[in-house]
């Protein structure tokens, strides 16, 4: 569904936002159906956690980064709706993803509590700047229910915290706690955050419980001191090149690729472009070429 602008409105007001009823059901169920080839599914972990030890080596150890060859999975980040979202509350066109990262916790695996924090630490060099230029868009997309029991993300909403110099950009632990939200929603919902704001995970409060969620993040580009993931370096990784073959130029250009119409692509570069990405469809890029070889 499209986010509405009260939505996005309300990541600047409050820092964050949820958007229930974001994705479709089938969009959903496929997405759902994809994450059993990459973690157990609840009744298969939960039938035998001793089974899958890794899961307790650190709260990160469900992390997974993009891609995840799977169609489904693979079409989450580039969903026209997330993109279009993304657009409006970055005000451009010219945006970027720089993170994606799917996650599965498992109740009892370790303890997901954490400390609040501002994401900002790990996302750019410097501090955001808190005027709306070059903000970057931070959000989850839950691929599971989530409920107080579920370890839901826990915000701070700006209103507390707006006074407060960007560092330190963690708390002690407890901090905060009283003034924290809940951000419970459906599968399907999509959660919107800021950088700057104070949030943190928190672990299940019942047993045989787990957490999935997609974490897909976005910022204008040009600001060389924001980032996180180089795509360049998941590039050899299984199933990239079905992923970009199956995107739009559009969708390809959020990942740094060469736009239509840039004087990267000549007749040798799509030659050898379709080569390295078998199936991907260059009519858009040699019309391109035509375009830039003509213009005056
Ligand atoms: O998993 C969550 O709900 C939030 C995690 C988080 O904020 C973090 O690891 O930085």
């Amino acid at each position: 569904m499209r986010v509405p602008d009260a939505k996005l409105a309300e990541v600047w007001d409050r820092g964050f936002t949820v958007v229930e009823g974001f994705l479709d059901r089938e969009t959903l169920a496929a997405a759902q159906g994809g994450m059993w080839d990459i973690y157990p599914t609840p009744e298969a972990y939960f039938a035998d956690p001793s089974a899958h030890p890794k899961f307790a080596r650190s709260q990160f150890a469900g992390l997974r980064f993009f891609p995840y060859a799977n169609a489904a999975l693979d079409a989450l980040p580039v969903h026209p709706d997330l993109i279009d979202a993304a657009e409006r509350f970055l005000t451009s066109t010219d945006i970027e993803i720089y993170k994606i990262e799917l996650w599965a916790k498992y109740a009892g695996a370790i303890n997901y509590d954490q400390m609040h924090h501002r994401d900002f630490g790990n996302h750019t060099l410097v501090v955001p700047r808190l005027d709306g230029v070059h903000t970057q868009m931070t959000t989850f997309i839950l691929l599971s229910d989530v409920t107080e029991l579920d370890g839901p993300t826990k915000l701070v909403p700006l209103e507390h915290t707006r006074d407060l110099p960007l560092h330190p950009r963690q708390l002690p632990m407890g901090e905060l706690f009283d003034k924290e939200v809940a951000a419970t929603a459906p599968a399907g919902s999509l959660m919107i955050y800021k950088t700057d704001v104070f949030h943190r995970g928190s672990d299940f409060r019942a047993p045989g419980r787990s957490r999935f969620a997609m974490l897909v993040d976005f910022t204008q580009r040009g600001w060389r001191w924001n980032g996180k993931m180089s795509w360049p370096d998941h590039a050899e990784k299984r199933g990239f090149v079905e992923a970009m073959v199956r995107m739009t130029p559009r969708q390809r250009d959020l990942f740094g690729w060469p736009p239509v119409g840039s004087e990267y692509w000549t007749p040798q570069t799509i030659r050898d472009v379709a080569l390295r990405y078998p199936g991907m469809d260059m009519t858009p890029y040699e019309e391109g070429v035509a375009t830039h070889a003509t213009a005056p």
